[in-house]
C-alpha cells in the first residue's frame, strides 16, 4: 500500500518487506491544459491544448550545506552561460542519479499513467560527500502564458520502484494539484533525501514558492534548508 504523503511527513526509505529502498524512481505526472473554446454562435468549437511544461530538478548537498551536485535541464543552457550559472545536466557525477530528460508539454488526451520527468536514483552509487537530495518542481511559462498549479489538470509525484517507462510498485505519492496553498504558485520544493546515522531517509517539505525560474529556488533552498 503506498504512502500518501502529507506536507511535512517524515519517511523511512522501507520497501514494505522491510528492506532498504535504494533503487527507486522520483516521477512527476501531469497533464497539458485543455480547453474546449466553441466558435462562431456555438458552431465549430474545438479542443485548444496549452502545453505545461513543467521541470523536475534537483540538487546535492555535502553535509555543511554546500551545493556540490544537481540536475536540471540543459535546455536552458545558453542562458545560464551568459549568466555564469553551471550548465544543465541529466546524469549525477557519481552516476547515481539520472534525469529522463525535458517534458515540454505534459499529458495530452487525459492522463497516461506514467510520469513526464522521472529522476531515476540509485543510492548506493550516490557520493559519500552527499548528504542531503532536495528535488523540486517550477513551472516554466512560454512567452504570453500565465498559470499556476492549480491550472494544471492533474500534477501528481511519486516513489516507485521500476524504470520511466514501467511502474512495478509505488512506494508513496502526493497530489499537488489538489492543494489549495499551491494556487498562485509556480514552483514548490518537493522534499529531500538525507542520510541520518547511516541510513536515508525523506522529508515531504511541500513548500511553494513565487520563483520565477528554477535557480531562483535553488537560491531559496540554499538558504533556508540547510
Ligand atoms: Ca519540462
Ligand atoms: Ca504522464
Amino acid at each position: 500500500m503506498a504512502i500518501s504523503l502529507q506536507k511535512g511527513q517524515k519517511i523511512d526509505l522501507r520497501k514494505s518487506t522491510g528492506e532498504a529502498l535504494t533503487n527507486f524512481c522520483v516521477g512527476v505526472n501531469w497533464g497539458a491544459i485543455e480547453t474546449v473554446k466553441s466558435g462562431f454562435l456555438g458552431f465549430g468549437s474545438k479542443k485548444v491544448v496549452e502545453d505545461v511544461d513543467l521541470d523536475l530538478s534537483c540538487i546535492m548537498l555535502n553535509a555543511n550545506g554546500d551545493l556540490i551536485d544537481w540536475l536540471y535541464s540543459p535546455d536552458y543552457n545558453a542562458w545560464l552561460s551568459q549568466n555564469n550559472i553551471p550548465l544543465g545536466k541529466l546524469t549525477s557525477k557519481d552516476g547515481g542519479l539520472r534525469h529522463s530528460g525535458d517534458d515540454r508539454q505534459g499529458d495530452v488526451g487525459g492522463d497516461d499513467g506514467l510520469d513526464n520527468e522521472i529522476i531515476s536514483v540509485d543510492l548506493n552509487k550516490v557520493s559519500p560527500d552527499v548528504d542531503k537530495i532536495f528535488f523540486f518542481l517550477n513551472i516554466y511559462l512560454n512567452e504570453g502564458q500565465n498559470f499556476d498549479f492549480a491550472q494544471i489538470p492533474f500534477a501528481k509525484i511519486r516513489m516507485y520502484e521500476g524504470t520511466p517507462t514501467k511502474v512495478n510498485s509505488v512506494h508513496s505519492n502526493y497530489d499537488i494539484v489538489t492543494d489549495a496553498s499551491y494556487r498562485g504558485k509556480g514552483a514548490l520544493i518537493l522534499g529531500k533525501l538525507y542520510r541520518r546515522n547511516g541510513e536515508w531517509k525523506f522529508d515531504a517539505i511541500g513548500e511553494p514558492a513565487d520563483d520565477k525560474i528554477f535557480v531562483q529556488t535553488i537560491q531559496r533552498i540554499l538558504e533556508n534548508y540547510k
